[in-house]
């Protein structure tokens, strides 16, 4: 066990005993103490679901979105202010329902976040519907004769949008979980881990007996993570028994905001506006 205290809110975690959830709370709080952080070096973004209710239980700076909108809303944090490590989390739901644009355009611009996508394959908040990672054959409230369409595949689809940073974690291995926050936090540009989570309540075919035999990490099979062929083959094989942890692609690529001129020297945030009207900006806005 390690003294994460310092993260800890006066809040008892609300999630169901079993879920997923608690394994990325201390997976997060191990990562921030190992990195030595403080609490205050650190913005947590988090959306709406059983995922954001993580925002009550981390002592962290921290933005509760609105659904989906995550993203935005971190890269406007990091934009702002560089210094920040910003950490963005979402559900599947949350993230790559409606939240599913932002995720392509935050992996084409490589902006410097670490973002945690707890994937538990169904919306947990709203007491068991479908999500877009949601297995063909799916039953659920809005899927009582199974899902028909095809999962989002959030890997693949990072690989090949431009993340330049892209990882599967397991709630249940929680080590392991910890060391891909850490190199995702040090990592410069957008990095995401999508995260087998399980929702023992609402999914409890993909709990903890699916997953621990199948398992295995990336790092034991020889994988090089620059490899982008073997990255994507790896994320594609949805179909296999055995199911790939670990980093599936890392390179290093120029920042959004090492890129732009504006933004290389100094954040938003240090731009003098003193002498920026906004009534008259309002009044041309209006006017055009
Ligand atoms: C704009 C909007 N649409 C719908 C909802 C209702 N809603 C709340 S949480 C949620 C989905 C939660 O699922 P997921 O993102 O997978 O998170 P989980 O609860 O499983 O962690 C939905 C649809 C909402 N709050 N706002």
């Amino acid at each position: 066990m390690k003294d994460n205290q310092k993260f800890n809110t006066y809040q008892t975690p609300s999630w169901c005993p079993g879920c997923g959830n608690f394994g990325i709370w201390y997976a997060l709080k191990s990562a921030y103490t190992e990195l030595g952080f403080d609490n205050n070096d650190v913005c947590m973004v988090f959306g709406i679901g059983c995922s954001g209710n993580l925002s009550n239980f981390i002592k962290v700076y921290g933005f509760h979105s609105i659904h989906g909108r995550t993203l935005p809303v971190a890269s406007g944090i990091k934009l702002a202010n560089h210094k920040l490590n910003v950490v963005a989390t979402s559900g599947d739901g949350d993230g790559l329902g409606i939240g599913l644009g932002h995720f392509i355009h935050t992996c084409r611009r490589n902006i410097d976040i670490t973002y945690i996508i707890h994937d538990n394959r169904v919306y947990g908040l709203t007491t068991g519907q479908t999500s877009p990672t949601s297995p063909q054959g799916f039953q659920s409230k809005s899927t009582p004769f199974g899902v028909i369409e095809q999962p989002i595949n959030p890997l693949a689809l990072a690989i090949i949008q431009g993340a330049t940073f892209v990882a599967r974690g397991y709630s249940g291995e929680i080590d392991h979980l910890t060391s891909l926050i850490i190199q995702a936090i040090k990592h410069k540009g957008f990095a995401v881990i999508d995260v087998l989570q399980p929702c023992v309540t609402f999914n409890p075919n993909f709990s903890y007996p699916f997953y621990n035999p199948r398992v295995f990490k990336l790092e034991d099979a020889g994988h090089n993570p620059e490899d982008f062929n073997n990255a994507l083959k790896y994320a594609l094989d949805v179909n296999n028994d055995k199911i790939p942890i670990g980093i599936f692609y890392k390179i290093s690529k120029p920042t959004y905001e090492e890129s732009s001129e504006e933004l290389r020297d100094k954040p938003l945030s240090e731009y003098d506006i003193s002498d920026i009207s906004i009534s008259e900006l309002i009044e041309e806005i209006r006017e055009s």
